[in-house]
């Protein structure tokens, strides 16, 4: 119902004087702290912020299946192939909290998919970028679910109920993943010669993708201003990618393994890191669909929903037959 609506309005924040009364209330519950709920009176472009945030989110945890997923038949180790297993598999229950907390919005999960499908919506860009050796899921489990975490452990305070609590858990088992991908890079940087190369080159690619992780720089944000205003984010892209940058680089020192980006350095004054942005050119052409992976990532999202339509039909079947059965009773 709220599908045509996923492109937000990002027509700036209203002052009081400009809002309804209505609006106002709703505004001083945000800004009272509390939770906002699916039965709750909220503003059009409220809901239709959550749907593209929330929709995009549960379409990265889907899509984010595939570059991991491909290393399962191939993992070193029977232990490794069953905790990459565990880990693929919950990120497709990710997906599913995700598209619940999309559906009390009033938007169906057939929509949701079918937006995807159709181009109209995003998932994150990192899923277009390959996994090319072993050590590349050990990065990704490292920086992209170190990443994720990040941005979601604020977002279990964001002001959308639904949103909030699959969150809680959603952070719990991230924890897991990124621990995951460090014990891999631990084990390659403290491997053989040709380990800790493979190592090595896995950060070298994956580092600057992983930045762009938390969207455009703050001045190019065109959602943040209002979303922070609602509560939706809790902090800027910036400030996260940040964060992430000041968590990381320890960890990688504990490798021992170098940046690679080489301005990378400490600063005292401001108490992080100064760094490097990624290539936001790379960025957006990457979000326009030219990525390394974008086209065998939609291909294969596709190709699933056509394979599964025999299991959906079966499962209208038998539902339709039980509630006939019920209704004849
Ligand atoms: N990729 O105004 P902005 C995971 C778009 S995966 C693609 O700053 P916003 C995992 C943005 O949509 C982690 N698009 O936007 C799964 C907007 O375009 P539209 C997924 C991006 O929404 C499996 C435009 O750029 N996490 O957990 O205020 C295995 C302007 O940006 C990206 C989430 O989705 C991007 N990176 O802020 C392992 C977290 N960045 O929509 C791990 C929830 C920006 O106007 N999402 N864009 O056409 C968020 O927190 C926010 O949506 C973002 C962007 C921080 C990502």
């Amino acid at each position: 119902m709220y599908a045509q609506m996923v492109k937000t309005a990002g027509t700036g924040v209203k002052k009081p004087s400009e809002m309804t009364a209505q609006e106002r209330d709703f505004q001083a519950k945000i800004d009272r702290n509390e939770k906002i709920e699916p039965k709750d009176w909220m503003p059009d472009d409220y809901r239709a912020t959550l749907i593209r945030q929330i929709g995009q989110h549960a379409h990265s945890e889907i899509v984010g299946q595939l570059p991991e997923g491909n290393w399962i038949t191939r993992a070193p180790t029977l232990e490794r192939k069953a905790i990459l297993l565990a880990k693929v598999q919950d990120e497709a229950g990710h997906g599913l909290y995700l598209y619940s907390a999309c559906e009390t919005l009033g938007v169906s999960r057939d929509e949701l998919l079918d937006m995807l499908h159709q181009g109209k919506m995003k998932y994150s860009s990192i899923f277009n970028y390959p996994t090319l050796n072993w050590a590349d899921i050990g990065a990704v489990g490292w920086l992209v679910d170190g990443a994720a975490i990040m941005n979601q452990v604020q977002l279990q305070k964001t002001s959308y109920g639904p949103y909030a609590r699959a969150m809680v858990r959603i952070c719990k088992e991230e924890s897991f993943h990124q621990r995951q991908g460090y014990s891999i890079m631990m084990k390659m940087a403290t491997g053989s010669k040709a380990q800790q190369a493979m190592a090595q080159d896995a950060l070298n690619r994956l580092w600057f993708p992983s930045l762009m992780m938390f969207g455009p720089p703050d001045k190019d944000s065109v959602h943040s201003a209002q979303s922070m205003a609602w509560r939706i984010k809790i902090n800027t892209n910036d400030e996260l990618r940040q964060r992430f940058v000041d968590q990381t680089m320890p960890q990688m020192e504990y490798l021992g393994l170098t940046c690679p980006d080489p301005s990378v350095k400490w600063n005292e004054d401001k108490g992080g890191y100064d760094y490097t942005d990624p290539d936001w050119d790379e960025f957006f052409a990457v979000l326009r669909g030219n990525g390394p992976c974008n086209t065998e990532r939609m291909a294969a999202r596709v190709d699933a929903w056509d394979n599964g339509a025999w299991v959906r039909d079966g499962l209208m079947a038998h539902a339709n037959k039980k509630a006939a059965r019920v209704a004849a009773e």
